[in-house]
């Protein structure tokens, strides 16, 4: 089989080769990643029936995926981190030995493309040129994810030429898994869902997923890459790759700092990251939505990127009030999958706005308001180009990266966490983030609604064992302490005795932003508590707000009893990564609880 001339990479040539002849794929396509390619693709999904093109006096050049029912969200317990000993994954991640999984794979992969082309995706995770960046190189049979890929990340030919001959990339091996017979006619969402497999091999630092076409299992830069098998070189070389959002917060005098923030998936991290500021004279700007590639800069202080070109976003809940520039940004050229189709060829979700009165769901279906069922799946999400974004940071593509003053960690609890709170330090706020839990939601596959421990919201995403990533985290505190971003705990999600929430959330959480903005200034607006600082009544900005003193109050209050309870159920999670546990996380949980005993 004839591959285009322009493929100069040794490496390349050798394992496309060698896939082609495993895979037995009827043509091969190397993605230039112009826009023409991309019209191409797009035409012929739409004639596969995989594309539905939507009215393009609303919404150029957009278009509507309904994916099989059976595949719909990231496979948690499909996903394994094949390292060579168990112990490396750690006991948070599915392991499995290299060698059985390999072989598992080879079988699944033999002649699993046949009927289908085999697309040659190569793409940057983060802007070319800087040193931040790294190259992949993804091999799909799904046209569906080049278009998405080309979205995502920065995708084609000028990531070749940065490759040169003999740069290094990452093998992204993802098939649907669904080979189709001569003469037999393919599906709109063809997938394996009962055969699916998500592995990673990080000491060989490649990926293979096989049978979803869907989101973080398909789009093998985002979750595979850019966190599961980047953790795993950050830690080698010293940098962090994060769960985290990057915003840019400007003050009423023009002062700008740039802060990151991880939340656990479907808790907001797109609308905080796009927020419309709520305070006169505040501005906030977007770097990323859901990842940050973290490293040491100048004089010891944290620079971080955005690794990803386009944001894929959760569509339930995204309306012109809790975030408008979301939706700004998907107004033309998006990809939206599993959301609902209106009568006049438009997209709907819940929480848009009043439901229509007749529309066809993500399954296909009839719908009425009397149906009783969502017409949007729950995880249906829109791709949407970055550069959309009304907000985007001006420095959103800069090779340097943005300097981080703070970061944030939250997560989904309906009690115990106040609004905010800031760590006494560096090794205080690692507890933070090791601590984090939330509930679960329809980003994954399983029970929504679920309290579970998710520190730094990198439990599906850590590529190794996770207290290994806490004492990679903690080394940081050793260079430098004072030029280190001050950390932070946010819960916007605190319920009243009724089950209310307390907290208006989106515009209303650039209050908190604020005070974080003014705690990072080392403006004397924090009480110390036994868990650290809060806000002081007087130093927190409630105007134009309608939350009331006494929510305010219950909204900082810590509950002693609660937070004992809290440390308790903390102790015994972490004593589940035995040996690997840092000793100083021990000892400042032990401090903690001394504080809250003590009541200082
Ligand atoms: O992993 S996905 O990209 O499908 C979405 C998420 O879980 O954040
Ligand atoms: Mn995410």
């Amino acid at each position: 089989m004839k591959i285009a001339s322009n493929l100069k990479n040794r490496k390349l040539k050798e394992w496309i080769a060698e896939i082609c002849a495993w895979t037995q794929p009827s043509h091969v396509h190397l993605c230039d990643g112009s826009d023409e390619e991309y019209q191409r693709l797009a035409h012929e999904l739409v004639k596969q029936g995989t594309f539905i093109p939507l009215n393009p006096l609303k919404r150029p050049n957009s278009f509507l995926a309904r994916s099989n029912p059976l595949d719909v969200a990231r496979v948690e317990e499909k996903t394994f981190i094949c390292s060579q000993k168990k112990e490396n994954a750690g006991p948070t991640n599915n392991w499995k030995d290299p060698q059985e999984m390999k072989n598992t794979l080879k079988t699944l992969f033999k002649g699993c493309m046949r009927g289908r082309t085999l697309y040659i995706i190569p793409f940057s995770m983060g802007p070319l040129g800087s040193p931040f960046s790294r190259i992949g190189v993804e091999l799909s049979d799904s046209p569906y994810v080049v278009c998405n890929m080309k979205i995502m990340t920065r995708m084609g030919n000028k990531v070749l030429d940065v490759l040169g001959e003999e740069g290094t990339f990452i093998p992204c091996l993802h098939s649907v898994g669904a080979p189709l017979q001569p003469g037999e006619k393919d599906v709109a969402w063809p997938c394996n869902p009962e055969k699916t497999l998500i592995a990673h091999f990080p000491e060989e630092r490649t990926i293979w997923s096989f049978g979803s076409g869907y989101g973080g299992n398909a789009l093998l830069g985002k979750k595979c890459f850019a966190l599961r098998i980047a953790s795993v070189m950050a830690k080698e070389e010293g940098w962090l790759a994060e769960h985290m959002l990057i915003v840019g917060i400007t003050n009423p005098e023009g002062k700008k700092k740039y802060f990151a923030a991880a939340f656990p998936s479907a808790c907001g991290k797109t609308n905080l990251a796009m927020m419309r500021s709520t305070l006169a004279g505040w501005k906030i700007e977007c770097v990323g939505d859901d990842i940050a590639w973290i490293k040491r800069g100048k004089k010891g202080r944290l620079y971080a990127i955005n690794p990803e070109y386009g944001f894929f976003g959760v569509a339930p809940g995204t309306s012109p009030q809790s975030n408008p520039n979301a939706l700004a940004s998907c107004c033309k050229n998006a990809i939206f999958t599993n959301v609902a189709l209106t009568d006049d060829q438009d997209v709907w979700w819940e929480g848009l706005s009043d439901p229509p009165a007749h529309l066809i769901d993500w399954l296909g279906k009839e719908w009425t308001p009397q149906t009783g069922t969502c017409a949007a799946h729950p995880n249906s999400r829109f791709t949407a180009p970055a550069d959309q974004c009304p907000v985007i940071d001006p420095a959103w593509q800069g090779v340097e990266g943005v300097p981080l003053s703070a970061l944030i960690f939250g997560g989904r609890r309906s009690d115990t966490i106040p609004l905010v709170y800031e760590a006494l330090d560096w090794v205080h706020g690692t507890l933070l983030g090791c601590s984090l839990s939330s509930e679960t939601t329809a980003a994954a596959v399983g029970k929504v609604g679920q309290l579970r421990h998710d520190p730094f919201a990198m439990l599906p995403f850590c590529g190794y064992h996770m207290g290994d990533y806490f004492n990679h985290l903690l080394s940081f505190a050793k260079k430098e302490q004072n030029q280190l971003p001050h950390i932070f705990s946010v819960n916007w999600f605190r319920k009243d005795a009724h089950g209310k929430y307390m907290w208006p959330g989106f515009g209303a959480n650039m209050h908190v932003i604020k005070w974080i903005f003014e705690r990072t200034e080392g403006k004397n607006n924090a009480r110390k508590t036994p868990i650290g600082y809060l806000p002081k009544k007087e130093g927190f900005d409630l105007s134009g707000l309608s939350v009331s003193e006494k929510n305010l109050s219950d909204l900082l209050h810590v509950d002693s009893s609660l937070w004992q309870k809290e440390v308790q159920e903390m102790k015994t999670y972490l004593e589940k990564f035995g040996p690997h546990l840092p000793q100083e996380i021990r000892s400042t949980l032990e401090a903690l609880k001394k504080r809250l005993a003590d009541g200082v």
